[in-house]
């Protein structure tokens, strides 16, 4: 009995000592592990003569309840003081200066794409997107371009070999990046049904460098389809556009032109902002600048979607956003658009 009120008495004053969670975790082990006192005279209970062992039983067990809860205490004592020692020694030092964080901003390019797709929407249209990686099928034969068509030889097109989970049928020449956004369009038409407007911006690829040329770049198509769609519309709504992109004053000329997909077909031209007209270097002395190409949607392109041709007509039209944002922001090199050097960036 001495022996267990003297061990009672040393845990009281050695747990009055400890100080941390690790010393509490030691004391612990001392008196409640394995090998540890109080365990200890628990096994040593059966050296006694069987009658005495109840009673020394019941005080070793009275004095393990009375160490463990002193130990919950002190733990959760412990954790408090160290939790607050810890917020105290992490505080902010408010009279700090703030630390820099520079301003960001969109690419020029995705900020006039984001300008023609707004303007574009302001007018009714909805935004479609689609895969970049595309059948042959979506981006030529729908669009009246078929295998032999010199317009493939114009697009130089890259072709995607098909991977093993491809259909065995599919060949080489089946999978292409698609080399214009009119593959969303097919697609889009084949989930409508007339009157809609919608346009698909995106990213397109061909196989073409140079100061104003590069393998991936962006394009934003349109298509409008309903029972009376003429060309007056497609005027009036590319005319409303370039006075939204470059200023009211704008002169606007169109001039024929031949796309496969459309007939007839037209390009778009503005009066060069760079020499009002005048002739210049970048007009190349004409006074007019090419934006867009646009026309009626071939009958063609209407029966490989499945419309009535006698029913339906519509206009599509096609521009590259790197080229007006070029001649928006008067930028004569297309490869700094994708250098990313800020000091080129940050002036837009
Ligand atoms: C469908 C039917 C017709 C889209 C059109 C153009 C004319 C055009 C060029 C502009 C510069 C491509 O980026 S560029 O090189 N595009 O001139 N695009 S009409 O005609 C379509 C599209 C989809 C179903």
């Amino acid at each position: 009995m001495k022996d267990i009120k003297k061990i009672k008495e040393d845990f009281i004053k050695e747990s009055s000592q400890v100080e941390t969670i690790q010393g509490l975790n030691e004391l612990r082990v001392r008196y409640l592990g394995k090998k540890g006192i109080v365990t200890d005279g628990l096994r040593r209970l059966s050296e006694l003569p069987r009658e005495e062992r109840p009673k020394f039983g019941k005080v070793l067990n009275e004095l393990k309840r009375f160490i463990e809860s002193e130990i919950k205490s002190l733990q959760q004592q412990l954790e408090s003081e160290e939790a607050k020692k810890r917020v105290l020694s992490e505080s902010i030092d408010i009279t700090l200066p703030g630390r820099y964080i520079p301003p960001g901003k969109r690419h020029p390019v995705t900020q006039v794409l984001d300008e023609i797709v707004n303007t574009f929407v302001s007018m009714g249209f909805e935004v479609e997107e689609g895969p970049e990686v595309e059948l042959d099928y979506y981006n030529f034969e729908a669009l009246n371009i078929p295998k032999d068509h010199p317009a493939r030889e114009m697009q130089d097109t890259f072709y995607v070999k098909p991977s093993s989970v491809d259909n065995d049928s599919t060949t080489e020449s089946d999978i292409v990046l698609r080399t214009h956004t009119s593959p969303v369009q097919i697609r889009g038409m084949k989930k409508r049904t007339p009157p809609f407007r919608f346009i698909a911006p995106g990213k397109v690829y061909r196989c073409d460098a140079d100061v104003s040329h590069t393998p991936m770049f962006h394009q934003v198509e349109g298509l409008m389809v309903g029972e009376n769609i003429t060309f007056s519309h497609l005027k009036g709504v590319l005319e409303l556009f370039i006075h939204c992109l470059f200023g009211p004053e704008t002169p606007v000329k169109f001039r024929p032109s031949y796309f496969p997909f459309t007939e007839p077909s037209t390009e778009v031209d503005i009066g060069c902002i760079l020499c009002s007209g005048e002739g210049c270097r970048v007009c190349k002395g004409t006074g007019w600048l090419e934006v867009l190409g646009a026309g009626m949607v071939h009958p063609k392109v209407f029966e490989a979607v499945g419309y009535d041709t006698e029913k339906y007509q519509g206009f599509a039209f096609g521009m590259g956003v790197e080229r007006l944002t070029m001649l928006k922001y008067k930028i004569d090199d297309i490869r700094l658009f994708f250098e990313n050097d800020v000091r080129f960036l940050r002036q837009f």
